[in-house]
């Protein structure tokens, strides 16, 4: 019988993380999460709701502990999903970001190479289709594939190139198997209250519960490819099986405004205007905006096989009906 496969995530306390480690201890890895912080408050869910997963402790800043967490876990898949991933924080803390979403890529790499585990640890890093920022000058309207061009708009954007681009050159460069997954927005129940649909979807079920009046956005126009975060970590993980490393877009390949995500979300409990409801605060714009995100996912369906089973309006009523359920229960537990 083959060994056990060991797997190492970075970032496990994120909404991907959770997805993927449920994933490969379905699929029957050991599941290894890097944690950060020496109190982080998110450790304890992790313990509750993932049993399974050995946590060490480490920081995508701090090279050594991540030679530590190659050398504890010995994996035979690293999934660098450890960043700051908040495109408006990240134009308050550019530095920062630079830190952990840039530099923070080259030192899991490193880890991995200088433990002499180039030809052995598989490793997959979290690209975004933030990288092209909404201006795709050679297929307008097509969508973004592999081939379209860059032009990031945050400090996060910018951040994650450098990430994309070394993680290609270490490929190139020492015959490493990594795999850049250029994933448009995924979201779900696990996404954090700071993006925007789980935002609105939070808010909305405090609204019908009459736990908060309205709800304070920044720009509502812009439109994005929103996907199932579920469906989209079972692309990660093929593209890590794929005979050969690449890069791969997961999108669900249509594009939605906020208002169609508001107007969905409303709709589910029952309020058919949402504009009496929602205030725009300038705080929560930001200073450059990518308009439009559209992706072509045609070569990650055809080369690895994936599709996304979720829809748009699968993916508001599943997001809606969570925190209906999760919110109703923590009030009735602070009115008991
Ligand atoms: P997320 O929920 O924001 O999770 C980010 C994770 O990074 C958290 O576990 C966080 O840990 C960890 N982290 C932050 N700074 C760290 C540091 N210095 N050292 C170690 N860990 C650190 O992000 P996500 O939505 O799951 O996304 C996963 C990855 O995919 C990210 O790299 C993101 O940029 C990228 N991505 C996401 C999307 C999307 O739509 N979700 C699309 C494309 C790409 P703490 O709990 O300690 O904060
Ligand atoms: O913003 C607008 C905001 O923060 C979406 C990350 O996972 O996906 C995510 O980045 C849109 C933007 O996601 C609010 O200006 C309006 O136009 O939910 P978001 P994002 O910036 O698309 C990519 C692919 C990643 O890689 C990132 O890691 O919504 N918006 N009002 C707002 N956004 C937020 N957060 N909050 C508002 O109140």
């Amino acid at each position: 019988m083959a060994d056990t496969r060991r797997a190492l995530i970075t970032g496990i306390t994120g909404q991907d993380g959770g997805h993927l480690a449920e994933l490969l201890h379905e699929k029957g890895y050991e599941v290894y999460g890097l944690i950060r912080g020496q109190h982080n408050p998110r450790r304890e869910s992790v313990a509750v709701e993932m049993p399974y997963v050995r946590l060490i402790e480490g920081d995508l800043t701090d090279p050594t502990s991540l030679v530590r967490a190659v050398e504890t876990s010995d994996p035979d898949e690293l999934y660098n999903l450890a960043a700051v991933s908040h495109v408006g924080y990240s134009f308050k803390n550019p530095t920062l970001t630079a830190d952990v979403t840039a530099k923070g890529v080259l030192n899991v790499l490193e880890a991995v190479r200088i433990t002499g585990r180039a030809e052995r640890t598989r490793v997959y890093q979290a690209s975004t289709s933030e990288m092209f920022g909404g201006l795709d000058y050679n297929r307008p309207g097509a969508g973004y594939n592999e081939n379209s061009l860059f032009h990031p708009r945050s400090p996060y954007g910018v951040a994650k190139l450098y990430g994309h681009w070394i993680a290609k050159n270490y490929r190139e460069s020492y015959g490493m198997f990594v795999a850049c997954g250029i994933l448009f927005n995924h979201e779900g129940e696990r996404r954090g209250v700071e993006f925007v649909t789980r935002k609105i979807t939070h808010a909305v079920a405090r609204i019908k519960l009459g736990l908060q009046p309205d709800i304070e956005l920044g720009d509502l126009w812009p439109k994005r490819d929103w996907g199932y975060a579920g469906d989209f970590v079972e692309g990660m993980w093929r593209m890590l099986q794929h005979s050969v490393p690449d890069d791969f877009v997961l999108a669900t390949g249509e594009t939605h405004s906020i208002e169609e995500f508001l107007t969905l979300a409303f709709a589910e409990i029952g309020i058919e205007d949402w504009r009496p409801y929602v205030r725009q605060n300038p705080e929560f714009m930001r200073p450059a905006e990518v308009d439009i995100l559209l992706g072509d996912p045609t070569k990650a369906e055809q080369e690895l096989g994936w599709r996304r089973k979720v829809d748009f309006p699968g993916l508001v009523s599943r997001m809606v009906a969570h925190d209906l359920a999760t919110q109703s229960a923590a009030a009735s537990i602070a009115s008991a």
